[in-house]
């Protein structure tokens, strides 16, 4: 069951657009309804991600997409958020797999790796013949990584790291981690050891994963705990980039944004079965439930809030390729979309009463999926924080 999609653009946005960046929104649906919406129900009912899509999408381009050179496509950043919308219209699992891939994992190698790293790992990434994961959070350290208390100790030619991580995308599938660790210092206290980045093949000694079971939301992608126990890694594994937590909170920015798009397309999903199925659905007097006023309210409601939120993506997406966004804009987009498609979810499930609750339309999921939304990448409340602390210029975690 289910409708065809119609695609959302209320204000004539596509006038916004070049050739180009429509172009590439097209092949991304044309992919996402091909390949991802005959098996995504039964892929996140069965708790599966569907791994088969993972070569194609190599081929797709997807990978580090908004990156230059090392086989990757070099798109701007609007196209690479028109891939994220288009993505997670159809589902926020294939979406965060590819956010990580790309912002988490290729990202922090080509901005802070040394050539070697960056000819080793990426173009093997981009293909996604190699997978990889990133670990910040800890069991621990959420909201405030800062806290972290996983180690990586320097010892002759070697480092050597131990602590755990939770909550960490694609950790039990991926080839390489990337593991944000404090590096001590002799004299120095733990409070003032470096957060560093480094790079950790998975399938050394010491290093084991967990995946997380029981899962109501994401559940077509994989979740797990890394254990890191005495693994030893060449120093050369360091990202001699990476300087303090500023590093992985640069990473952050590049995958909340992909965030702030994909957002939007999981609520355009919402929005356009709600008003297919408004149109259809007859209750009293033989009418569709579009013509009672209370439906088009919410209908209106939805695709005003879509409308603004698709204009707050495509200027901060104008602006980072502008170069001039700054991170709290990002916070901004990240935290009205997320939150947006959240109520339209919710909204768009009630316009279709108790059908909305089956997995015969995919809005129930879309509304699980972003309750993990709003919670990664920055939980909502934490963003308010952040642009509190911006415009007031009184920080109040
Ligand atoms: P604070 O003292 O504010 O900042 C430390 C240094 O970093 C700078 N900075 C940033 N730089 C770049 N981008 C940002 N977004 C930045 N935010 C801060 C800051 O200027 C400072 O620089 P410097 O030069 O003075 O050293 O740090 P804090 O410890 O007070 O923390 C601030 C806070 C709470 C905002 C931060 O810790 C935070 O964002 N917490 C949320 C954690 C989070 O988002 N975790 C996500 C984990 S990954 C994930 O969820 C993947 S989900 C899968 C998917 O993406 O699909
Ligand atoms: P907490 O930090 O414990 O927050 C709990 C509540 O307290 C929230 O409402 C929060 O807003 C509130 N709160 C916390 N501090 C404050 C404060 N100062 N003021 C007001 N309110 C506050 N992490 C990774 O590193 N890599 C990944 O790949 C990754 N993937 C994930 C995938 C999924 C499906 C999920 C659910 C999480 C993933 N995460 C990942 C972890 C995610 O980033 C964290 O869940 C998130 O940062 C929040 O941390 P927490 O869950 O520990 O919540």
């Amino acid at each position: 069951m289910g409708f065809k999609f119609q695609g959302v653009d209320f204000l004539h946005l596509d006038s916004c657009f070049t050739a180009d960046e429509l172009l590439i929104r097209k092949t991304t649906r044309e992919y996402v309804e091909d390949k991802l919406i005959p098996v995504i129900e039964a892929d996140f009912r069965e708790g599966r991600f569907p791994r088969e899509l993972v070569a194609s999408m190599g081929e797709m381009g997807f990978y580090g997409a908004n990156l230059e050179g090392y086989g990757c496509a070099g798109i701007s950043n609007v196209e690479y958020g028109l891939v994220m919308q288009e993505l997670e219209r159809g589902d926020s699992g294939l979406r965060s797999f590819v956010s990580v891939q790309s912002a988490l994992v290729m990202y922090p190698i080509y901005t802070f790796g040394s050539d070697e790293q960056k000819q080793q790992w990426l173009p093997s990434l981009a293909a996604g013949e190699k997978l990889g994961c990133f670990g910040l959070t800890e069991p621990g350290f959420g909201s405030n990584p800062a806290g972290m208390t996983t180690t990586a100790r320097k010892c002759g030619e070697e480092y050597i790291l131990n602590g755990e991580k939770m909550w960490i995308t694609s950790g039990s599938i991926a080839d390489l981690a990337i593991i944000w660790a404090k590096v001590p210092e002799e004299g120095k206290s733990a409070q003032e050891a470096q957060v560093r980045g480094f790079l950790v093949e998975t399938n050394l000694p010491g290093f084991s994963t967990r995946d997380i079971h029981g899962k109501w939301s994401l559940r077509a992608s994989i979740t797990s705990t890394l254990t890191l126990e005495n693994v030893h890694i060449p120093a050369t594994n360091l990202l001699p980039g990476t300087a303090g937590l500023k590093s992985p909170l640069m990473c952050l920015n590049q995958a909340r944004y992909g965030i702030s798009w994909g957002a939007i397309g999981a609520a355009m999903s919402c929005y356009d079965t709600a008003l297919q199925y408004a149109g259809l659905r007859e209750q009293f007097h033989g009418q569709p439930i579009a013509s009672h006023q209370l439906v088009q309210e919410k209908l209106v409601w939805m695709i005003s809030e879509i409308s603004k939120a698709q204009l707050l993506s495509l200027h901060v997406g104008r602006l980072k390729d502008a170069g001039t966004v700054g991170h709290e804009h990002i916070s901004m987009a990240k935290r009205n979309n997320v939150a947006m498609a959240l109520e339209t979810a919710r909204m768009a499930r009630d316009i279709l009463g108790a059908n909305g609750v089956t997995e015969d339309y995919p809005i129930m999921r879309h509304m699980m999926n972003l309750e993990s939304v709003n919670t990664y990448e920055g939980t909502h409340d934490i963003h308010t924080l952040i642009l509190g602390q911006k415009i007031t210029g009184i920080a109040a975690f």
